[in-house]
């Protein structure tokens, strides 16, 4: 007798947060207590790779991610997965199939062709991924960005290409933390990204634990989320929206300085950049001073790997003062790596 079984495969691609999230007000749901927006990079460097697979001949929900199982004993796994079952069968369109492989257990097999937990959003490419593909194993139509939400905040921005803002919303169900296109991947051809790893270590501290210590002990946050991040909001759209580099640069350093002050006013601290990393932010300044206006924008998320911002033209010049400043040493565990993205495709 042989046992059905139907897979879906899928990539996910990251994304590099331009206004930065970092503190929840609703842990179960994942909701933020401010509104952030992302660049989606393309998937020719970096992403992740998802095959879901269900049977009937599988007893129970499993997963493997780079080749290892992991538990599925995790609350917002077991979110996502209830969530994708409720809407298949709340759509009840499909045949009988479709209405068997609801009780089916599913198997997840994933990878990251880039360091896992480096600060590189591999969590945010994962779960987009996952979602999407859970999404397409089992007919699910319509914006699925609320269920990648609650695998990964940070993950609802994977799933549109081109600039996305995750809104903040303001119901308490979270119907409205949604993510949505400012700009189609089309809208800026000549935007690119270089990704600098400065280390692929895991980061000292997780995010959710990182912003969970900030959102009780940070008073510079609160600001930030009242005050800072609606104005910026809407100055980076009006940025994006006008192709205008130098606002939309300054606005992306501005907003990871105060983000790893916020790290800095947590107590205890928390602190992201190294010694390297603050070596690229004078690198960067250099640069732009000798443009007298920004052509080059650096950007750090919780970990020190910078990722820069650039137009196409000013990559050879840059990748030039890279390679004098951060010379290749292969007996230098810390050397720089620049990965060139094409955010936008
Ligand atoms: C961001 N980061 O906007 C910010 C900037 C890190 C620094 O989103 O707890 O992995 O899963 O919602 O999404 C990292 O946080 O945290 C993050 P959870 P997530 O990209």
């Amino acid at each position: 007798m042989s046992v059905k079984i139907i897979s879906k495969t899928c990539t996910g691609p990251v994304n590099i947060a331009v206004i930065k999230y970092w503190g929840k007000r609703d842990e179960k749901l994942i909701l933020p207590i401010n509104a952030s927006l992302s660049g989606t990079l393309d998937q020719q460097q970096l992403r992740a790779k998802t095959t879901v697979a269900a049977s009937a001949g599988f007893t129970k929900d499993r997963m493997w991610l780079n080749g290892q199982e992991q538990s599925l004993d995790n609350p917002r796994l077991q979110n996502v997965l209830k969530e994708i079952r409720r809407r298949a069968r709340k759509r009840k369109s499909g045949c009988e199939d479709d209405l068997d492989m609801l009780t089916w257990r599913v198997h997840i097999c994933s990878e990251n062709n880039f360091p896992t937990a480096a600060g590189l959003a591999s969590s945010a490419a994962g779960l987009a991924c996952l979602v999407f593909s859970l999404s397409k194993l089992f007919n699910v139509d319509g914006d699925i960005s609320d269920i990648a939400r609650q695998g990964s905040g940070s993950a609802c921005r994977s799933v549109y290409g081109g600039f996305v803002e995750w809104e903040m919303g303001k119901e308490k169900d979270g119907s409205d933390s949604v993510a949505r296109q400012v700009a189609s991947e089309n809208h800026w051809p000549e935007m690119r990204v270089l990704i600098l790893v400065v280390s692929a270590d895991k980061k000292h501290v997780g995010s959710t634990a990182g912003m969970q210590t900030s959102v009780k002990t940070s008073p510079l946050l609160k600001h930030r989320a009242e005050k800072i991040v609606p104005e910026r909001m809407q100055a980076m759209i009006e940025a994006i929206q006008k192709k205008d580099f130098e606002s939309f640069a300054d606005l992306t350093m501005k907003d990871s300085n105060q983000f790893h002050s916020v790290c800095l006013d947590t107590y205890p601290p928390i602190s992201y950049m190294t010694d390297i990393s603050h070596k690229i932010v004078r690198m960067v300044h250099a640069i732009n001073a000798h443009f007298k206006k920004s052509v080059l924008a650096y950007t750090f998320d919780a970990g020190p790997n910078a990722c820069l911002y650039l137009l196409e033209d000013h990559v050879p010049l840059v990748l030039g003062f890279i390679n004098h400043f951060f010379p290749y040493d292969v007996n230098n565990e810390q050397y720089i790596r620049g990965l060139l993205s094409e955010p936008q495709k």
